[in-house]
Protein backbone atom coordinates (compact mmCIF):
# COMPACT_ATOMS: atom_id res chain seq x y z
CA UNK A 1 0.00 0.00 0.00
CA UNK A 2 1.29 3.57 -0.91
CA UNK A 3 0.08 6.35 1.28
CA UNK A 4 1.01 10.21 0.26
CA UNK A 5 0.90 12.31 3.76
CA UNK A 6 0.71 15.99 2.40
CA UNK A 7 0.81 19.35 4.57
CA UNK A 8 -0.17 22.22 3.68
CA UNK A 9 1.22 26.00 4.58
CA UNK A 10 2.89 27.16 7.74
CA UNK A 11 2.77 23.43 8.95
CA UNK A 12 6.85 23.65 8.42
CA UNK A 13 6.23 26.12 11.83
CA UNK A 14 5.04 23.36 13.87
CA UNK A 15 6.80 23.67 17.44
CA UNK A 16 8.02 26.55 16.73
CA UNK A 17 5.24 29.07 17.34
CA UNK A 18 1.58 28.68 19.20
CA UNK A 19 2.46 25.54 20.73
CA UNK A 20 -0.68 25.90 22.49
CA UNK A 21 -2.62 25.35 19.72
CA UNK A 22 -0.53 23.21 18.00
CA UNK A 23 2.30 21.27 20.58
CA UNK A 24 5.24 21.26 20.93
CA UNK A 25 6.31 18.99 18.27
CA UNK A 26 8.16 20.17 15.26
CA UNK A 27 7.27 19.56 11.49
CA UNK A 28 10.17 16.46 11.27
CA UNK A 29 8.50 14.78 14.72
CA UNK A 30 5.72 14.69 12.54
CA UNK A 31 7.47 13.11 9.23
CA UNK A 32 9.26 10.51 11.85
CA UNK A 33 6.39 9.41 13.58
CA UNK A 34 4.71 8.77 10.40
CA UNK A 35 7.46 6.89 8.65
CA UNK A 36 8.40 4.70 11.52
CA UNK A 37 4.96 4.15 11.91
CA UNK A 38 4.19 3.16 8.28
CA UNK A 39 7.52 1.00 8.38
CA UNK A 40 5.95 -0.71 11.08
CA UNK A 41 3.08 -1.66 9.22
CA UNK A 42 4.35 -1.72 5.40
CA UNK A 43 2.98 1.10 4.24
CA UNK A 44 5.28 2.99 1.64
CA UNK A 45 4.77 6.41 2.74
CA UNK A 46 5.87 9.90 1.08
CA UNK A 47 5.48 12.49 3.54
CA UNK A 48 5.56 16.46 1.65
CA UNK A 49 4.65 20.26 2.42
CA UNK A 50 4.38 23.35 0.67
CA UNK A 51 3.48 26.65 1.46
CA UNK A 52 2.15 26.62 -2.24
CA UNK A 53 -1.18 26.04 -3.42
CA UNK A 54 -0.36 25.11 -7.00
CA UNK A 55 2.21 23.02 -5.52
CA UNK A 56 0.08 20.96 -3.61
CA UNK A 57 -2.34 20.60 -6.75
CA UNK A 58 0.88 19.23 -8.01
CA UNK A 59 1.50 16.42 -5.53
CA UNK A 60 -2.61 15.54 -5.53
CA UNK A 61 -1.31 14.43 -9.47
CA UNK A 62 1.40 13.04 -8.86
CA UNK A 63 -0.30 10.80 -6.74
CA UNK A 64 -2.25 9.62 -9.50
CA UNK A 65 0.67 8.30 -11.57
CA UNK A 66 2.54 7.32 -9.06
CA UNK A 67 -0.63 4.82 -8.31
CA UNK A 68 -1.23 6.10 -4.77
CA UNK A 69 -3.66 4.06 -2.97
CA UNK A 70 -4.54 7.08 -0.20
CA UNK A 71 -4.36 10.51 0.54
CA UNK A 72 -3.81 12.03 4.28
CA UNK A 73 -4.14 15.66 3.83
CA UNK A 74 -4.02 18.49 6.40
CA UNK A 75 -4.38 21.92 3.95
CA UNK A 76 -3.88 24.43 6.72
CA UNK A 77 -5.38 27.71 5.63
CA UNK A 78 -6.01 26.03 1.87
CA UNK A 79 -8.33 24.26 4.08
CA UNK A 80 -10.81 27.30 4.13
CA UNK A 81 -10.65 28.84 0.53
CA UNK A 82 -9.13 26.23 -2.03
CA UNK A 83 -11.63 24.87 -4.74
CA UNK A 84 -8.68 23.66 -6.50
CA UNK A 85 -7.54 21.51 -4.07
CA UNK A 86 -10.92 20.07 -3.65
CA UNK A 87 -10.75 19.34 -7.96
CA UNK A 88 -7.23 17.91 -7.50
CA UNK A 89 -9.00 15.64 -5.02
CA UNK A 90 -11.44 15.24 -7.27
CA UNK A 91 -9.25 14.37 -10.37
CA UNK A 92 -6.93 11.70 -9.40
CA UNK A 93 -10.29 9.93 -7.51
CA UNK A 94 -7.93 8.47 -4.48
CA UNK A 95 -9.28 7.88 -1.45
CA UNK A 96 -8.57 10.92 1.20
CA UNK A 97 -8.78 11.45 4.89
CA UNK A 98 -8.64 15.47 5.58
CA UNK A 99 -6.74 16.10 9.33
CA UNK A 100 -6.34 19.03 11.48
CA UNK A 101 -3.94 19.52 14.22
CA UNK A 102 -6.35 22.04 16.17
CA UNK A 103 -10.34 21.76 17.23
CA UNK A 104 -10.81 23.98 13.89
CA UNK A 105 -14.76 23.43 15.07
CA UNK A 106 -14.24 25.11 17.90
CA UNK A 107 -11.71 28.35 16.57
CA UNK A 108 -13.06 31.03 14.44
CA UNK A 109 -16.13 30.74 12.03
CA UNK A 110 -13.84 30.64 8.99
CA UNK A 111 -12.22 27.79 9.81
CA UNK A 112 -15.40 25.91 9.89
CA UNK A 113 -15.53 25.83 5.81
CA UNK A 114 -13.39 23.24 4.46
CA UNK A 115 -13.55 22.99 0.71
CA UNK A 116 -11.69 19.73 0.77
CA UNK A 117 -14.48 17.98 3.10
CA UNK A 118 -16.51 17.79 -0.24
CA UNK A 119 -14.61 14.96 -1.75
CA UNK A 120 -12.56 13.45 1.78
CA UNK A 121 -14.49 10.61 3.18
CA UNK A 122 -13.24 11.17 6.80
CA UNK A 123 -12.31 14.26 8.92
CA UNK A 124 -10.30 14.18 12.14
CA UNK A 125 -9.65 17.37 13.87
CA UNK A 126 -8.37 18.42 17.30
CA UNK A 127 -6.30 14.98 17.89
CA UNK A 128 -2.93 16.43 17.50
CA UNK A 129 -0.29 13.95 15.35
CA UNK A 130 -2.43 11.12 16.21
CA UNK A 131 -4.94 12.41 13.78
CA UNK A 132 -2.16 11.73 11.40
CA UNK A 133 -2.05 8.23 12.14
CA UNK A 134 -5.94 7.23 12.41
CA UNK A 135 -6.32 8.93 8.59
CA UNK A 136 -3.64 6.20 8.12
CA UNK A 137 -4.94 3.26 9.49
CA UNK A 138 -8.29 4.19 8.06
CA UNK A 139 -7.02 4.03 4.53
CA UNK A 140 -4.90 0.84 5.11
CA UNK A 141 -8.10 -0.71 6.40
CA UNK A 142 -10.06 0.22 3.10
O1 LIG B 1 -5.44 22.59 12.83
C1 LIG B 1 -4.88 22.45 11.74
O2 LIG B 1 -4.20 21.46 11.46
C2 LIG B 1 -4.96 23.57 10.70
O3 LIG B 1 -5.09 22.94 9.43
C3 LIG B 1 -3.67 24.33 10.80
C4 LIG B 1 -3.63 25.57 9.91
C5 LIG B 1 -4.87 26.42 10.10
O4 LIG B 1 -4.88 27.48 9.17
C6 LIG B 1 -6.13 25.62 9.94
O5 LIG B 1 -7.24 26.45 10.18
C7 LIG B 1 -6.16 24.46 10.91
C8 LIG B 1 -2.44 26.46 10.22
C9 LIG B 1 -1.15 25.78 10.44
C10 LIG B 1 -0.23 26.81 11.00
O6 LIG B 1 0.69 26.16 11.79
C11 LIG B 1 1.45 26.94 12.58
C12 LIG B 1 2.39 26.28 13.33
C13 LIG B 1 3.20 26.97 14.17
C14 LIG B 1 3.09 28.34 14.28
C15 LIG B 1 2.15 29.01 13.55
C16 LIG B 1 1.32 28.31 12.69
Amino acid sequence: MRILVLNGPNLNMLGIREPDIYGKDTYSDLVNLIEEYCKNKGIEVKCLQSNHEGDLVDYIQQAFFDKTDGIVINPGAYTHTSVALLDALKAVSIPAVEVHISKVNERESFRQISYVSYYCSKTITGKGFDGYIEAIDYLAAL
